[in-house]
């Protein structure tokens, strides 16, 4: 089932999301519909808070540098209570997010991560990741935690994209 997704500034995106007690199906369920959810709305993840979820359960499918074609499903991750637990380095990249289209701006991240999470069935994964999964897997945490990637600019970057973003949303509402 495609989900609606919660667009900025809608407070349901600066709320806590809260740890998953059992991954049971109705977790495999909510999953499932994110997934499908990410791939119709073409982005490479996405948080539940995002689908107005409270459980902390974040999907990605981040396509590989040398992949021309999206390949659907190729690297498909579902993380059910997902954990930084070790960083290193500093990379900037071009961030953009299904809840503030239309927007984008650099963001400094950590280069290298590695995240402890749970499975779609319980099981306890680590994930070492460098390169644009990094990037993602950074900002999908963040999702959780209430923090999306423009309270990461400085305020005066800040102001400038939710000014550009506000724009874009009060031309949309003239175009209809
Ligand atoms: O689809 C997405 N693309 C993206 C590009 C650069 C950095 C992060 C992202 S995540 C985003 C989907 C999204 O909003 N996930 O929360
Ligand atoms: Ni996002």
């Amino acid at each position: 089932m495609i989900l609606e997704i919660v667009k900025y500034p809608d407070p349901f995106l600066k709320s806590e999301a809260v740890k998953v007690d059992s991954v049971d199906d109705s977790v495999r369920k909510l999953i499932d519909d994110m997934v499908e959810t990410m791939y119709y709305a073409r982005g490479i993840g996405l948080a539940s808070l995002q689908v107005r979820d409270p459980r902390r359960v974040v999907v990605l499918d981040v396509p590989d540098e040398d992949e021309k074609e999206r390949e659907k499903g190729k690297n498909l991750m579902a993380l059910v209570n997902p954990e930084i637990v070790y960083s290193e380095g500093e990379t900037i990249y071009e961030e953009g997010c299904l809840s503030l289209p239309g927007v984008t701006a650099d963001v400094e991240r950590a280069a290298k991560v590695r995240v402890k999470a749970l499975d779609r069935d319980g099981k306890q994964i680590e994930i070492e990741a460098e390169g644009l999964l990094a990037i993602a897997l950074q900002h999908e945490l963040d999702h959780l935690n209430g923090i999306l990637f423009i309270d990461r600019l400085s305020r005066l970057k800040r102001e400038l994209v939710k000014r550009k973003y506000k724009k874009s949303l009060e031309t949309e509402e003239r175009a209809i």
